[in-house]
């Protein structure tokens, strides 16, 4: 079977290695600073195992030592927002976190792809890349599929279809700026646009661009996880049977969508070499210009990084 890390045992962390040891996709070893918590959570998902009927292995631990060869390792180590904060406002914070993930998981899973969940995101992904000293192929950052998945949730709420019928593509960073692709959004087949007065797509929209902070409103304590982490064990199904799948998420661009040198999210093929294809969409005039908004944005959270 194969071996996923996951860097921080919170809610998203343990939350992922929840789906993933249920799927069986691989024996899942949960890092954490707490004392005990990894244990203890580990254990406890290792017991559901029996009754789910899953062999999947499930062990928590606060040093790297049992994480040694892992496939992929998944990064959701740092803090959440809370209520009024922006993602940007953890820069500095979880910066030296998720350095430290970076250079503990690589000296022990040299051969390691890297998916990251911690926010800003695209900030974090490219401090990733950097500090490992890893090819763009070997980091991903978790996004897209959230943010898609927030837009599909209201489409199949407003219209009464199946979440399966309703494909929606949210690219751009991971901020309020991000850009949901309304003409390459469609409920089985058929453009969103034909299916929905435009106030109402507008309303999903602006909800889907605010949908983070909405679910932090309410907690008031930390950030969504059920969907983070059901996004982050997509991914590394993708990855782990190489199943060439095609997913909005945060890759490192060079010269794709007039972009260089930042994550930011577009449509990608994951596969078991992890990015394995970033896929460029014709856009509109006012679409183009909303991604060089977002891209500007997560610049500045990437000019501030300091390592
Ligand atoms: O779509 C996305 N990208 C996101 C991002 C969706 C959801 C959450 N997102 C971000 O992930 C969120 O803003 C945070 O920055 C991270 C983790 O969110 P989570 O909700 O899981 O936070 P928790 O529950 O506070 O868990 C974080 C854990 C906690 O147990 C800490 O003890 C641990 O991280 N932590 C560490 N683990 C290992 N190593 C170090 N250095 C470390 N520091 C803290």
């Amino acid at each position: 079977m194969p071996k996923v890390t996951i860097v921080g045992a919170g809610q998203t962390g343990a939350t992922t290695a929840h789906w993933i040891a249920e799927r069986e996709l691989a024996d899942v070893v949960l890092v954490d600073v707490v004392e005990g918590m990894p244990q203890g959570k580990g254990l406890d998902l290792a017991q559901a195992m029996p009754i789910i009927g899953s062999d999947a292995q499930v062990l928590g631990a606060n040093d790297y030592g049992p994480s040694a060869g892992s496939d992929l390792v998944i990064i959701t180590a740092g803090l959440p927002r809370k209520p009024g904060m922006s993602r940007d406002d953890l820069l500095e914070a979880n910066s030296k976190i998720v350095r430290a993930a970076v250079e503990q998981s690589l000296a022990v899973s040299p051969e390691a792809i890297l998916v990251i969940l911690t926010n800003p995101l695209d900030a974090m992904a490219y401090l990733a890349m950097k500090v490992g000293g890893l090819p763009r192929q070997r980091v991903i950052g978790q996004a897209g599929i959230l943010d898609s998945a927030r837009m599909r949730t209201f489409v199949a709420a407003e219209l009464n279809v199946s979440v399966q019928n309703v494909h929606c593509y949210v690219l751009g960073g991971h901020g309020d700026e991000m850009v949901p692709l309304t003409r390459a959004s469609n409920v089985a087949g058929v453009p969103l646009a034909e299916v929905l007065p435009a106030d109402r797509l507008a309303a999903i929209v602006d909800r889907t661009r605010k949908g983070g902070g909405e679910i932090v409103g309410l907690l008031k304590t930390g950030s969504a996880f059920y969907a983070p982490s059901a996004a982050l064990a997509q991914m590394a199904e993708a990855i782990l049977l190489d199943r060439h799948l095609i997913v909005p998420a945060s890759a490192y661009l060079e010269g794709e969508y007039g972009q260089r040198g930042i994550f930011f999210g577009v449509p990608t093929q994951l596969g078991r070499k992890g990015l394995e294809k970033i896929i460029e969409v014709r856009l509109s005039e006012e679409e183009a210009q909303a991604l060089q908004v977002s891209a500007a944005k997560v610049r500045e959270a990437i000019e501030a990084l300091k390592f």
